[in-house]
């Protein structure tokens, strides 16, 4: 006998919202200044939780903020103020859209230059010499409000996948990586089997619970490393990056099992509920990503045609 788990709708919380993992290279902080030994020291106190790249004046600053896109930025003010000043004004309204946080390190207190600061878009001061815990505990403060910020506006908030937002950026990602190294990579466009029939005879609630679960399902069951993402109303895209047509189809066809073998119960009524799914991967006649989508839907298309609860290349 098959095993079918089974999602009470009108229980408490369904399963836990499934957080999707993000590459978990750890954070990459940007430290700025020209004296060695005080950055050799934020240097040694950083490495042990952080990557760690330096930058030894103005220039290089910017140029590697921009290039590098770190996570925090530390500029030692050491009495070169004004170096420190114009780096932080090259990139600061950058670093405050991409919730950056920065750090001023600085010598000598004085109100008015903290003041200058802060106007300048510094998040944060602090007074060398510093207490390397306290210092260190204030970073990951604010890198952890970085990521609770960058979550929020990246992922969708019912179903925890990500949005479109993402999307864009990760399919540039991808694509730049074809470019550059040609490695192959392949979408999915997965969407509920008459869905609408689930709104209409169980209510909107219910619908919204299905959406929940069938999300779930696909997180805690696709491989770590692709990326699933709402593209509408109740249809998703899987991106797998270093993915095979072949292969795809064939992830995504056991995301379907994983699906269809559950069932929800509401009230009296038990049902499940079923997708289909359109592949398609990168290849020499596609130029851009929204044309490997149109495949993919093309494919999607088909899999509806054909009766549903399937998936087409
Ligand atoms: P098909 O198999 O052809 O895809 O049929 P379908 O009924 O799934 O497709 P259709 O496009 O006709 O209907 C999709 C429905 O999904 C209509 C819309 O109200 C519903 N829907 C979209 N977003 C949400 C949502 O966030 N919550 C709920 N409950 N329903 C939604
Ligand atoms: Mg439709
Ligand atoms: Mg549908
Ligand atoms: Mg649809």
């Amino acid at each position: 006998l098959k095993k079918h788990s089974s999602v009470e709708i009108e229980a408490e919380p369904l399963v836990e919202s499934v957080a999707q993992e993000t590459s978990s290279k750890g954070s990459l902080v940007l430290v700025v200044g020209d004296q060695i030994d005080r950055i050799s020291n934020l240097k040694d106190m950083l490495e042990e939780h952080y990557a760690v790249m330096v930058a030894a004046n103005e220039t290089k600053a910017v140029e590697v903020f921009y290039s590098q896109k770190p996570d925090y930025v530390i500029i030692d003010l050491h009495r070169k103020e004004d170096h420190g000043f114009n780096v932080l004004a090259s990139i600061a309204n950058k670093a405050r859209h991409s919730f950056v946080p920065t750090l001023l390190v600085e010598e000598e207190p004085h109100s008015m230059l903290r003041k200058k600061a802060y106007e300048a878009g510094a998040f944060d001061i602090v007074h060398s010499p510093f207490e390397n815990a306290e210092v260190l505990a204030l970073i990951q403060n604010r890198l952890e409000l970085k990521r609770l910020l960058q979550a929020q506006i990246l992922l969708d908030e019912l179903t925890g996948a990500y949005n479109r937002k993402f999307l864009q950026e990760e399919l540039q990602r991808q694509w730049a990586e074809y470019e550059r190294h040609e490695t192959t990579f392949s979408v999915a466009l997965l969407d509920l089997d008459r869905f609408k029939n689930i709104n209409d005879t169980y209510g909107h609630d219910t619908g919204d619970q299905v959406l929940k679960q069938f999300a779930t399902t696909i997180m805690t069951n696709k491989r770590q490393g692709d990326f699933f993402i709402r593209y509408g109303g109740e249809e998703f895209m899987l991106v797998m990056p270093k993915t095979s047509q072949e292969q795809a189809s064939l992830i995504v066809d056991r995301l379907l099992q994983a699906f269809v073998a559950q069932t929800f119960e509401k009230e009296e009524a038990t049902f499940s509920c079923s997708f289909s799914s359109g592949v398609a991967a990168v290849q020499d006649e596609i130029k851009h990503g929204d044309e490997l989508i149109s495949k993919a839907d093309q494919a999607l298309y088909m899999a509806k045609r054909n009766g549903r609860n399937q998936v087409r290349v």
